[in-house]
């Protein structure tokens, strides 16, 4: 929103200068704007998870990506306990055996556990989301870890929300390094490729 009518705002003044300082050079929007355009080709994937489990919690999940620029990560859960709550992207998009069978934290690169802005941590940590008095979880993550194409692509795997708060490895109890204690398995949800598409 900001940038949009930041932008608005720059136009407004060019068109503003020209109308000042006739005569307006006629040839130089269209030939800036061919530029922009040819300067923005890339392709756009998006997927999204549909989070459920045994308990009233439910979600969903949206990544999008740019090229291979870092993946935006939008969250919406609801029926959780007020406070944080773990929240990672497990290897396998199986939920035959409930929330279970999603497996490990995904960790392609075979770090132990950590949190989202650590060098050391798995792909798959995201850390922590926070519901509000209502229960709600509401966030946008940004992350390089996680594409949506190539060998670590987060197509069909799984999204987790956890019953606890994640101690991002430092808590250091036997299970830091591994899940970050963060408990029990709330809901979850396999990524399906939503959209790709060249823009
Ligand atoms: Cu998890
Ligand atoms: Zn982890």
């Amino acid at each position: 929103m900001t940038t949009h009518c930041t932008q608005e705002g720059t136009i407004r003044r060019l068109h503003h200068l020209q109308l000042v300082l006739s005569p307006p050079p006629t040839s130089s929007l269209p030939s800036s704007s061919s530029l922009n355009l040819s300067a923005t080709a890339a392709t756009a994937k998006k997927a999204v998870a549909v989070l459920k489990g045994t308990s009233q919690v439910q979600g969903v999940v949206t990544l999008l990506q740019i090229s291979d620029g870092p993946t935006t990560v939008k969250v919406r859960i609801t029926g959780l306990t007020p406070g944080p709550h773990g929240f990672h992207l497990h290897e396998f998009g199986d939920t035959t055996n409930g929330c279970m069978s999603t497996g490990p934290h995904f960790n392609p690169n075979k770090m132990t556990h950590g949190a989202p802005e650590d060098e050391i941590r798995h792909a798959g940590d995201l850390g922590n989301i926070v519901a509000n008095s209502e229960g709600v979880a509401e966030a946008t993550i940004v992350d390089n870890q996680i594409p949506l194409s190539g060998p670590n692509s987060v197509i069909g795997r799984a999204f987790v929300v956890h019953e606890l708060k994640d101690d991002l490895g430092k808590g250091g109890h036997e299970l830091s390094l591994t899940t970050g204690n963060a408990g029990g398995r709330l809901a979850c949800g396999k990524f399906i490729l939503f959209v790709s598409i060249s823009i």
